[in-house]
């Protein structure tokens, strides 16, 4: 009975305007039902936790009002969550059963939110359009706008929508409705993220629907609201940003925070802005399980805690108001006792996670961007006229934006010019990126498909994972490789893993386009740098550096059509070089990713690396031939994740001699993998010592003749060639 006049009411609050007949008893009792349940599920889990029977227990007590009344307000599997560790309630209000949240804790095969592979209240469920969550207590902000822009993206062009063949989109129905809401929430003590300023920028600049809500317990495990926020009070600090509806309650109370959400929800949906409610709530379990209160809160601060706990108080509403009499609320509570208790007594024995399946879902199990049958031939044409590294990722990128009506470009600068009218109206030319890798892409294709990001690198990428998340292909830049650390929360913690943990129900295939590396003459420090495997040490990102123009565009275009997230680094040295030109090869020209190019066939010596030190590589080897007589055999790695180990163990098995060269620093370089599973796997094969050649151990200098003396040269290659070779 009350869950059908619950479905009735959900979201339809503007329909009825009488908050009385809305609240109508069997509302509130649905209400007290719902955080009742919450409660029993947190208690029944602390049991578990104590029995060992499960792992980890972080609860929702003290903030059940709160969310149950925030999920009556929205629509599940209409609008889309990004839910705090502490929304239980929430996420049994939206539809999740008990079962669902105990078969976490057991870590089951079952667990419908990542199959063992995450924490308890990590929560997760496509039907229920609830994101998979991490752990990291503010990377969900940044995200929840990038979905909010997707759905807006795809109310303004829905043909977008529809499933495409050929590429990504095979594999991901979008589902949009164009009056969507984005929720989005995090503790008081989550608002010092950098993260969380970052989000209200973009959605109160876009004027996006996304409903932020601060869950205020006033403690961030042990550190109190006042460490955290400025005068204790979060509302009081954003109450600047324009275009937000903001509201601050009391979270204890189920009915005052059903109708804050109302009004809020009903301001999103209509297309005002974003919305951020502000909810004081207490926290009577403590932080999780194994947080000892005591030993920073004093007992009476917990005893006044105690007397604002929402579920006592609202209980007594209900018997006050003859809602509910002792009778009725006991014969509640017991079925919710009993449905509690079956649900973990189901879950205990339900399977556990296979370890055979561990690897699964790192990639893509749908696409496989290694797959021969995507490699084509440059297409004749004839403009042979010979372009640019620069040339050819620009032709790429407009060949895809015009194929693929999903793929949108930002980042800082990206835009030709974003007071579009200058552009419009001939003023200006445009600028296009600051190496003019974008130039003439928003002219073209319009303002909201290339456009600029703030001066901020996480929300490029935290922005980008939501919109892959919602079925979309954003292709970013980040400007410099030296400034992709405020992302690097982003791309380690989420992007890469999104697939993994969520047992392969979301994923997040985004392109991250790189400028990277020196040879610059006086770009040095913070232009300058490399630092690759950081990334090809992260499962779940495929990394891609090409050396020349023609595997640039090749390449690019497998990223953009692959099913997975992609760091694609781009030497900042070659994007002009004379070395590597080549005629534009055609729309559809793809090379698949982990299949090394012999640029230099030879007999004696192998050189394997990848980038600027492809050309440099070359010309060692010209020298060593000229001088001494020696054939090296030079292999352009092209791909760094997945790499051509066939490639390498060919050429190893031929020469029995090995370099392993690139431009970053030596120790814990790529290169100490390769040479490890090289001087594993091909040891009998070897007739020298394995050798690499790599920067110093330093960062790159100013000064040209020490930036010179840190990164490997020719000569440092001619040298190394020609000692493997007198063995
Ligand atoms: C980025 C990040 N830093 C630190 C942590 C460890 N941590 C987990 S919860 C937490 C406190 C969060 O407090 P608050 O945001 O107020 O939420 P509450 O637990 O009070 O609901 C911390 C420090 C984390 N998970 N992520
Ligand atoms: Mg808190």
């Amino acid at each position: 009975m009350a869950r059908v006049v619950l479905d009735l009411e959900r979201g339809n609050a503007s329909k009825t305007p009488n908050p009385e007949a809305r609240l109508n008893p069997e509302f509130l009792v649905e209400m007290y039902r719902l955080m009742y349940l919450s409660r029993r599920v947190d208690d029944r889990e602390i049991m578990l936790k104590r029995q060992q029977k499960i792992f980890f227990q972080i609860s929702c007590a003290g903030h059940e009002a709160l969310l149950v009344a925030a999920a009556l307000a929205l629509k599940p599997g209409y609008d889309w969550f990004y839910p705090y560790y502490r929304d239980r309630a929430l996420c049994l209000a939206l539809g999740n059963t008990p079962e669902e949240h105990f078969l976490q804790g057991v870590g089951a095969a079952a667990d419908t939110a990542s199959g063992g592979r995450q924490m308890p209240s990590h929560w997760s469920n496509p039907a229920l359009h609830i994101v998979s969550q991490s752990s990291s207590t503010t990377t969900q902000c940044l995200q929840a706008v990038g979905c909010a822009e997707a759905g807006r993206y795809f109310s303004r062009h829905p043909d977008a929508a529809l499933v495409g063949e050929g590429d990504y989109r095979k594999f991901k129905n979008v589902d949009f409705h164009g009056d969507e809401v984005v929720y989005v929430s995090l503790g008081e003590g989550a608002t010092s993220q950098g993260e969380f300023w970052e989000s209200l920028n973009t959605a109160s600049n876009a004027q996006l629907p996304v409903l932020f809500l601060v869950e205020d317990n006033e403690y961030a495990i042990s550190v109190p609201v006042e460490v955290n926020t400025p005068g204790g009070n979060i509302s009081r600090l954003v109450a600047n940003f324009p275009n937000f509806h903001f509201a601050e309650i009391d979270g204890t109370d189920p009915v005052a925070s059903y109708l804050a959400f109302e009004e809020a929800v009903a301001w999103c949906r209509s297309g005002n802005g974003p919305a951020l409610v502000h909810g004081h709530v207490v926290r009577p379990y403590g932080h999780s399980f194994s947080d000892d209160v005591p030993l920073y809160r004093p007992a009476s601060e917990l005893d006044a805690d105690s007397l604002r706990d929402p579920l006592p108080k609202f209980q007594m509403r209900l018997l006050r108001e003859g809602i509910l009499d002792a009778e009725a609320i006991n014969r509640l509570e017991k079925q919710v006792d009993e449905e509690v208790r079956a649900a973990a007594e189901r879950a205990l024995h339900s399977p556990l996670p296979e370890i055979a399946s561990i690897r699964k879902h790192v990639y893509s199990e749908d696409l496989d961007p290694t797959n021969p049958a995507l490699a084509t031939k440059p297409a004749l044409s004839p403009d042979k006229q010979e372009r640019t590294m620069a040339d050819l990722i620009n032709s790429c990128l407009s060949d895809e934006l015009r194929r693929d009506p999903r793929m949108v470009i930002f980042g800082e600068d990206v835009a030709d010019c974003s007071r579009e009218e200058n552009l419009q109206e001939g003023r200006v030319k445009g600028k296009g990126g600051v190496f003019k890798l974008t130039a003439g892409l928003q002219a073209e294709f319009g303002s909201d498909r290339v456009f600029n990001s703030p001066l901020a690198e996480a929300n490029i990428v935290g922005r980008a994972i939501g919109y892959a998340t919602r079925g979309m292909k954003p292709v970013v830049e980040i400007q410099f490789f030296d400034y992709i650390w405020p992302a690097m929360h982003q791309l380690r913690n989420e992007l890469s893993v999104m697939r993994w943990r969520s047992n392969g129900t979301y994923s997040s295939p985004v392109v991250v386009r790189v400028p990277i590396g020196g040879y610059l003459t006086g770009g040095s420090i913070y232009h300058s740098q490399s630092g690759e495997s950081i990334f090809t040490h992260t499962p779940g990102i495929r990394v891609v550096f090409p050396s020349n123009a023609l595997d640039a565009n090749g390449l690019l275009r497998t990223a953009i059509r692959c099913d997975d997230p992609v760091l694609f680094f781009e030497h900042k040295r070659l994007y002009r070089e004379t070395y590597g030109r080549a005629p534009y090869p055609g729309p559809d020209f793809a090379i698949p990713f982990g299949k090394a190019n012999i640029v230099r066939p030879g007999t004696d010596v192998t050189v394997v690396t990848y980038g600027a030190l492809v050309p440099r590589a070359l010309q060692a080897a010209q020298k060593a031939h000229r001088e001494h007589g020696i054939e090296t055999e030079v292999l352009d790695l092209r791909t760094l994740n997945p790499y051509d180990w066939d490639a390498i163990a060919t050429s190893v098995r031929k020469t029995s001699r090995v370099i392993i060269a690139h431009e970053d620093m030596l120790s814990w370089g790529y290169g100490a993998e390769i040479a490890a599973r090289i001087a594993d796997e091909l040891f009998d094969d070897l007739d020298a010592p394995v050798k690499r050649v790599a920067a110093m151990d330093t960062f790159v200098a100013y000064q040209p003749i020490l930036e010179d003396a840190i990164l490997p040269q020719p000569e440092d290659l001619f040298r190394a060639i020609t000692g493997l070779s007198a063995y």
